[in-house]
């Protein structure tokens, strides 16, 4: 969609670019909490929107929850400022991790109660409202949805609650035992990555005048728990084998989110709508998985 040279990747150290990230453009150095920095790169490249997706999952984010606040919450005022001074559109995402144990958990409003209880939700809905902020005060084209539990058949999950849904396809396919820290029973909204990827870049270039929301839209588009996924993954492999050991932390978490989350706000005003289901995210992630690993 954008030619070479149009995006830029961000990177800290220690997470340098290879392989075809870095083939696929320039990158810069670029830690949120250095605002100059930012400032220098968007003044290099006539930057004109930030995708800002610094963050501390949930399950990493209650070991280091100062880190987390200063990652989400400082970083994201150095975004929102150099987009203020320099005229970018800033998409920074929320989370289903953004709603807690009093939120709808069944067909949960775009509009409702949002008390989470770990880190990373308040961090959420600090951003969704700093973020509304920036636009109502100052005009900053924010813009951002709440993403659900993501799967990559690129990037291992970086210590999430939702880890569990991409850990699984990895065991399967190596043929070894799961071990699940989520208990059955546990529904949450699921993603497959270019569905989120489809709408991270379509929200962006949604018709600002038909938005009546801003930050941060629902979208849904699978919600499952352990025992369906195990199940569709075992129509590939009858002999794969899972058990669980329940991770309390990861499990609090897991049940203060919503089951499945109404997006018709998403559908409404920017015609979001996902395209991968659990049947062809499943086919996808075993194929491209069995090819990596030249099974
Ligand atoms: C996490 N994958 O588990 C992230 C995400 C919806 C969950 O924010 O923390």
């Amino acid at each position: 969609m954008y030619p070479d040279g149009n995006i830029v990747a961000g990177y800290i150290p220690g997470a340098e670019p290879k392989g075809i990230l870095l083939e696929s453009g320039p990158a810069e150095l670029a830690d949120v909490r250095n605002a100059q920095q930012l400032a220098a790169i968007v003044d290099k490249y006539r930057i004109d929107t930030i995708y800002n997706l610094a963050a501390l999952l949930s399950a990493v984010a209650e070991r280091k929850p100062l880190l987390a606040w200063d990652i989400q919450m400082n970083g994201l005022i150095n975004i929102l400022e150099v987009a203020r001074e320099k005229g970018c559109a800033v998409f920074t995402p929320s989370s289903i991790g953004s709603f807690g144990p009093e939120t709808p958990h069944m067909n949960t409003p775009q509009d409702t109660i949002q008390r989470p209880r770990s880190m990373y939700g308040v961090t959420k809905v600090a951003t969704e409202l700093l973020s509304d902020y920036y636009f109502h005060k100052y005009g900053v084209d924010t813009r951002s949805v709440r993403f659900p539990g993501l799967i990559s058949n690129v990037t291992l999950p970086g210590g999430g609650t939702t880890d569990y849904a991409v850990e699984i396809y990895y065991a399967a396919v190596k043929g070894e035992e799961f071990v699940c820290p989520i208990a059955a029973g546990t529904y949450m909204d699921m993603m497959y990555m270019p569905d989120a990827l489809k709408a991270a870049v379509d929200i962006m270039n949604a018709d600002p005048s038909r938005l009546i929301h801003r930050n941060s839209f629902n979208i849904a588009s699978m919600s499952f728990d352990p025992e369906i996924l195990y199940n569709k993954i075992r129509e590939t492999y009858p002999d794969f084998k899972m058990r669980y050991e329940v991770d309390p932390v990861r499990q609090a978490i897991a049940d203060s989110w919503p089951d499945k989350m109404d997006d018709s706000c998403a559908r409404a005003e920017w015609d979001w709508k996902p395209t991968y289901g659990l049947d062809e995210m499943t086919a996808d992630m075993i194929a491209c998985l069995k090819k990596k690993f030249n099974l």
